[in-house]
């Protein structure tokens, strides 16, 4: 009897498919030694509801779940029925997965309490953000930051379970559904992004061990606002035009935040008059991407302290944001300082 080792390229036929994020999860389980697989089976939660979300959104035209729902959020915001539909599906699949014992969610004014003795991690999300470009066919995301709860499993969820800085963060990520739709990810080891194969049902590895450029010549800001900044935002605008930098704003902040992180950019959603504490929330929109950015080699502020260490007062709280290449956002806090000391 002949026995011969197999040579995966043997035959040059047929291309490697890749490697699953199910695979990937697996591979990267020793990162954990005090998580028998929670956090794993967790990421596999959120991914299977991206893929339902990315099915809806992609259907939104052709069904009628395109459009406004008819109600406001808690944030004051139009919910659009693919936010209310993301939601749900989000909210079901944590609760289904039996890791999660309480969820934050931007639709949602108070937590939610899963009721689940056995629960050990804390889900902030955004089910669907940029929702308003649905209509358009414009790009729009999830965002999802992941802790572990401070208290002992099985008893009572407390304030100090959900009230956590960015800092204790065990895991955040982002479903980008675009021109293909994407699941990047860090559980502080690094950030890997997985791309979506309709044909197949799965995330494949498609951007490993992402890096951000230190430097970028791209920056993102609402410029209709620009008489509503302070004087050191306007500054460090103005230097960016002086330097022929590219302005690219799409309104959906994981579409701009995407693009400035792989080509090197960043996005400001400064103070402005109609949001005096910035527009874009701490708990589940500014603290993942600020953990995906530092994994990533960029910078998070809120112009003042670093984004992760800011500790949250209310479940909705919202803050200024400058987020991207590090050397991008050290420039734009240059410009706030001599500002600051020009009032001095
Ligand atoms: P504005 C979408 O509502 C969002 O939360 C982000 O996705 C986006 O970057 C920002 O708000 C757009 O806000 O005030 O510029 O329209």
């Amino acid at each position: 009897m002949k026995i011969l080792p197999y040579q995966p390229n043997q035959s040059g036929l047929a291309y490697s498919v890749g490697t699953t994020l199910d695979r990937f999860i697996k591979s990267k389980q020793s990162d954990f030694p005090f998580a028998s697989g929670e956090l794993s089976q967790l990421l596999r939660d959120i991914a299977l509801a991206s893929k339902i979300v990315n099915r809806e959104t992609n259907r939104a035209g052709l069904s009628n779940i395109g459009g406004a729902f008819g109600q406001t959020n808690v944030q004051g915001e139009e919910q659009q029925k693919l936010d209310v539909i993301a939601n749900i599906r989000f909210i079901r699949a944590l609760s289904k997965g039996g890791e999660v014992c309480a969820i934050v969610s931007e639709e949602e004014d108070a937590v939610i309490d899963l009721q689940n003795k056995s629960g050990k991690y804390v889900v902030a999300i955004d089910p669907l953000d940029g929702s308003s470009n649905i209509d358009v066919n414009i790009s729009i995301g999830t965002i999802f930051s992941i802790y572990r709860r401070k208290t002992p499993v099985g008893s009572p969820i407390l304030e100090e379970d959900i009230m956590q800085p960015g800092t204790e963060q065990v895991a955040s990520g982002y479903i980008l559904y675009g021109s293909s739709t994407m699941l990047v990810y860090t559980t502080g080891f690094g950030v890997n992004g997985f791309t979506y194969e309709q044909s197949l049902g799965d995330f494949f590895l498609s951007h490993p061990s992402i890096q951000a450029p230190e430097n970028g010549s791209i920056y993102s800001i609402n410029e209709g606002t620009q008489n509503e900044w302070e004087n050191g935002v306007r500054a460090y605008v103005d230097s960016c035009k002086n330097k022929n930098y590219s302005a690219r704003y799409i309104g959906s902040l994981v579409a701009d935040f995407h693009r400035n992180l792989l080509k090197g950019g960043i996005y400001i959603y400064p103070a402005t008059k109609k949001n005096p504490h910035g527009k874009l929330r701490l708990m589940y929109e500014a603290n993942a991407l600020a953990f995906i950015a530092e994994q990533a080699g960029g910078t998070a502020t809120d112009g003042s302290k670093r984004i992760l260490e800011i500790q949250p007062k209310s479940l909705h709280q919202r803050t200024p944001l400058f987020i991207g290449s590090k050397k991008m956002v050290k420039d734009a806090l240059s410009y706030f300082q001599k500002s600051a000391a020009s009032l001095l």
